[in-house]
């Protein structure tokens, strides 16, 4: 038995290392919403929800994060015993519909103080158990300008940091974006994996006609064509291009995941913990795929060091991870908040290997990057 004692919830901007250009934001900081648990014997969790551009990624922001949790969450966590998750999850889903980030951030909070009482990572906490210490991680080039793209690759290469390369485009003519990746293409391919993600940006038969040419150029994946609720269009780009069409944005947890794949509507999902729900949830979506012999890849929502260690927890329980991660996201933020920093190295992230998501935050950075705070306010 375990009483919630104190909770907060704050929001952190930090700016980011260089402009991250998207289709449908151009982002120069992020801001994270960290939710901090401590229960009557002092055991802390923490957890993160944090989306892309304000409310231009999806349906919920940093501020409706926040909101969400301090109203309508905590009331239920203070009448619940919190060392039984799934219990307790369960009690919040009857109460608050929908609000999948904010319940990723609570459920990954949870978790943290469980797997500190019972002294092992989250990762042993979901479906069968660690299967790797490491994950493949891709970095994102999408400075906006193909020239500084390359050069950002090739640094990347040389200090095997990133071998795989995920390029941002659906902003410009279907034409001009495939020029940009098959330069990239042509500069790094022969040395990396280069997939594009158009963030629902094309109509269909833009997205036929792109598919095409990226696969003629030489790219492998492509993310999210059109839009994610249109999954009669995606089953027919999935099944008629022979690039292989990764969800994204249709994907909300397992619910979607089963309509998608009975649909043929994707070869690859990108796996999110905050869109599907949670970390459990992301193991039944996992789950869907593998049973429907689709590929997985380990997505981010540009989630800092909380958000990104939560994901890697889920992501090493995965026996099958062919398309790798993207948890690059605290390498896109010019300070850390953790008091030791995720370690990165050879082309991998380590997952951590200490009680709950084995990690600690770093509390003077907190104190001056934290929106309700004298830190500085970016938007
Ligand atoms: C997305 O749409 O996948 C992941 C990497 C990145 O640069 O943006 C994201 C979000
Ligand atoms: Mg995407």
């Amino acid at each position: 038995m375990a009483a919630l004692d104190r909770a907060d919830t704050f929001i952190v901007d930090v700016p980011t290392i260089r402009p991250h250009v998207l289709a449908m934001a151009t982002m120069h900081s992020q801001a994270m919403t960290i939710v901090r648990l401590v229960d009557g014997d002092g055991v802390e969790g923490l957890g993160e929800g944090t989306t892309i551009g304000g409310l231009s990624y999806g349906e919920e922001s940093p501020e409706s994060i926040k909101s969400a949790i301090d109203t309508y969450i905590l009331p239920v966590l203070e009448a619940s015993d919190i060392s039984r998750v799934g219990e307790t999850m369960a009690r919040i889903n009857a109460c608050v519909r929908g609000n999948h980030f904010a319940k990723c951030a609570v459920e990954s909070a949870l978790l943290d103080m469980a797997g500190k009482r019972l002294g092992v990572p989250v990762s042993e906490l979901i479906g069968g158990g660690r299967v790797r210490d490491t994950l493949p991680v891709a970095w994102t080039l999408a400075s906006g300008d193909t020239a500084r793209d390359i050069a950002e690759g090739e640094q990347m290469l040389a200090e095997r940091r990133h071998n795989i390369f995920k390029l941002k485009i659906g902003k410009r003519a279907v034409r001009d974006d495939v020029a940009h990746v098959g330069a990239i293409c042509k500069a790094l391919g022969d040395r990396a994996s280069i997939r594009v993600d158009v963030n629902q940006n094309w109509s269909e038969p833009q997205a036929r006609l792109g598919m095409a040419m990226l696969h003629d150029v030489g790219c492998d994946l492509v993310e999210q064509p059109t839009a994610g609720d249109d999954i009669a269009a995606m089953a027919r780009l999935s099944q008629g291009q022979t690039i292989p069409l990764m969800a994204d944005e249709a994907l909300h947890g397992p619910r979607s995941a089963l309509r998608i794949a009975e649909a043929g509507a994707a070869s690859v999902f990108a796996l999110k913990i905050e869109q599907s729900g949670g970390l459990f949830a992301t193991a039944q979506v996992a789950a869907i795929a593998e049973a429907a012999g689709l590929g997985l890849y380990g997505g981010t929502m540009l989630e800092g060091s909380v958000g990104t260690a939560a994901s890697a927890h889920v992501f090493a329980t995965l026996p099958q991870l062919d398309w790798g991660t993207e948890l690059f996201g605290p390498l896109l933020q010019t300070d850390e908040i953790l008091a030791e920093p995720l370690h990165y190295a050879d082309f991998a992230l380590s997952v951590p290997t200490g009680p709950g998501l084995g990690i600690a935050l770093d509390e003077d950075k907190i104190a001056y990057f934290r929106r309700d705070r004298d830190g500085p306010r970016l938007h």
